[in-house]
């Protein structure tokens, strides 16, 4: 066969997936989703291999027998790596890929070398540098196996990846500590941004949702810019932030965020939780879902979930049910937008419902806002214009020794405006 053939093939690795469904934990689409992580890691999928169990086996995640299985399959179909759907002991990896002689990627692995080909600020590399090596660190042994020494493809790309040869914990340890430090630099520089920005005083809100269900599209649509948004998962990794102008001369600031998935990895939540401060930060949240996707139940779960474990469930949340375009059934769209009062359903592809999106963040916005009485004196005369930028004005007496405010305004310029606020006995 003429080489330069065979470099074709070889520049797309192929990948065998196993996914293990045990007792408690029966994920439908499981394989399709890894299916489209491997693809959005540049691999292709040769074949697959299916087993229930209800727990793991300690040695070798899906058995001894099993693991020859898969050796059959990874010879068959010449696949380049195996990709199990979980997280590996250090332990279980060493076992497998001793039996099926190739690489064994889990799917935390996966995540974290797709977040390493995407990461594009310095913050984003950081963070996902940290996030591969403070994984690396308990299974640097597995790395002086003979499948792992090959340099680079998928599961071992990115910063960790190309130094892992001359690494040893102890270099891993300094490049963890370094690497804390820098992040810990950026970091402070992005809390700088993030004051000058609480510096207007714009009610904030931030997208959330699984990755790929149209967070950046929509983001694009209401702010009129143009944010990167690609079918492929994880488009978007480091926080943007747009202005929307909405109907009745109100604004925010909205922010587009990393997409979740499902049990996402830990090193990388812990990582990029200073990013994922910005969803902590903000006032009110809008949690768009894939209305199209089969799997959309288990998503907002999965999202949900995510918004637990960084304390921000309890904020007020718009639910934007997206592609209803792709939804042949609109009845569908109707009865889910009827059991939840906070919900809608648009496209953000076609602009439908975009109305009823801008009036679910208005009456976000003016259920954040603090009536207030204020007494202003005419020397500060311009804080009377931000009341009426920054809020409602319902009643302005102009007297002689000051001009006499009845208003709704957000939460933050009421605080700066604490001084001539009257109390109420
Ligand atoms: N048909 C249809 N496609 C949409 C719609 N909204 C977004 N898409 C497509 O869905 C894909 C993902 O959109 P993104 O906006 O990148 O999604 P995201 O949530 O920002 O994804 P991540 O940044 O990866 O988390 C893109 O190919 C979009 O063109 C919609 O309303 N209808
Ligand atoms: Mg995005």
């Amino acid at each position: 066969m003429p080489k330069a053939n065979l470099q074709t093939i070889d520049s797309v690795e192929r990948a065998f997936l196993v996914c293990v469904e045990t007792d408690e934990n029966a994920e439908p689409y499981a394989i399709e989703e890894l299916t489209s992580l491997v693809r959005t890691a540049g691999g292709t999928v040769v074949g697959e291999l299916h087993q229930h169990r209800p727990t793991p086996d300690p040695a070798y995640y899906i058995g001894r027998g099993k693991s020859e299985e898969l050796e059959a399959g990874v010879r068959d179909t010449l696949a380049d790596f195996v990709v199990v759907d979980c997280e590996l002991t250090p332990t279980q990896q060493r076992n497998l890929q001793e039996i099926v002689q190739c690489r064994v990627v889990d799917r935390t692995q996966l995540i974290l070398d797709i977040f390493a080909q995407r990461a594009h600020t310095r913050e984003g590399k950081l963070q996902t540098e940290l996030a591969q090596l403070t994984y690396l660190l308990p299974r640097l042994m597995n790395l002086y196996t003979k499948f792992e020494r090959q340099q680079g493809g998928i599961g071992v790309r990115g910063g960790a990846g190309e130094t892992k040869l001359e690494t040893d914990r102890r270099k891993v340890r300094d490049r963890i500590g370094a690497l804390q430090e820098e992040l810990a630099e950026v970091q402070s520089q992005r809390q700088q941004q993030r004051n000058l920005r609480r510096r207007l005083p714009f009610p904030t809100a931030a997208l959330v949702g699984y990755t790929s269900s149209g967070k950046s599209t929509l983001l694009n649509l209401l702010s009129g810019s143009d944010v990167y948004a690609d079918p492929k998962l994880f488009a978007t990794l480091d926080p943007t932030t747009r202005r929307v102008i909405l109907p009745d001369g109100w604004a925010i600031l909205l922010t587009d965020t990393v997409g979740f998935i499902r049990n996402l990895p830990h090193d990388l939540v812990a990582a990029f939780r200073a990013t994922l401060e910005e969803v902590c930060e903000a006032d009110f949240l809008i949690h768009v879902v894939d209305a199209s996707a089969p799997q959309r139940e288990l998503q907002m779960a999965a999202v949900m979930t995510t918004l637990e474990e960084l304390g921000a469930a309890e904020k007020p949340i718009i639910t934007v049910l997206n592609k209803s375009d792709r939804v042949s059934d609109h009845y569908l769209l109707r009865e889910m937008v009827a059991n939840d009062p906070n919900s809608c359903y648009i496209s953000a592809r076609t602009a439908e419902g975009v109305p009823s999106v801008m009036d679910h963040i208005v009456r976000v916005i003016k259920s954040l806002l603090v009536p207030v009485t204020l007494h202003i004196p005419y020397s500060r005369s311009n804080l009377l214009a931000q009341c009426y930028e920054y809020g409602r004005v319902i009643h302005a007496d102009y007297r002689e020794d000051s001009i006499h405010v009845r208003a709704e305004i957000t939460r933050d310029l009421a605080g700066r405006l604490e001084e001539y606020r009257v109390k109420r006995r």
